[in-house]
């Protein structure tokens, strides 16, 4: 038998040249570079993603609804036990605007579905993060008919509901 460490040291050697390629490899590729357009890791930006910015809506017209039910996001929603949304149970009909103002000081979002591990959650709307005053408008046709369980992604023990008739 040769020295202990005669294969060992190569074979180390050999796989930390490999582990150090891949490494380069993959990273550089995370580098933008100006005019790259296909990156793997770019991501186009959504019409939610304007709602960051807190002026929200969007295209949503609001002169063009005779009715606009206005959902609250109430200033102190942020602390557990606190009153939440206010109305916590809106109906609306379904030729309606709903609007979710935030009037606390920190993000919210109101984000259909039950809770943070619904499969189904920000199907049916999302306001994306609202900024303090930040608002968000859909009009009750596209969320649709029924009762709509929502909450905020931030703090999920605010929950409210939106029924569409
Ligand atoms: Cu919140």
């Amino acid at each position: 038998m040769g020295k202990p460490g005669t294969i060992a040291f190569p074979v180390l050697l050999a796989l930390g040249a490999i582990t150090g390629y891949l490494t380069y490899t993959y990273f550089t590729a995370a580098i933008p570079q100006e005019g790259l357009v296909n990156s793997p890791y770019r991501k186009e930006l959504t019409a939610s993603a304007t709602n960051e910015t807190g002026t929200g809506g969007g295209e949503v017209d609001e002169s063009k609804f005779s009715k606009v039910v206005e959902i609250k996001i109430l200033q102190g929603a942020v602390t557990q036990g606190s009153p939440d949304f206010e109305p916590d149970a809106a109906t609306v009909s379904s030729d309606a605007l709903i609007t979710w103002i935030n009037k606390d000081a920190t993000l919210h979002t109101a984000t259909s579905g039950k809770d943070p591990s619904d499969p189904d959650k920000g199907k049916l709307f999302d306001t994306s993060y609202l900024q303090p005053n930040g608002k968000y408008s859909i009009p009750a046709a596209d969320v649709g008919k029924g009762e709509h369980a929502y909450f905020c992604q931030l703090h999920p023990y605010m929950t409210g509901t939106v029924t569409v008739q």
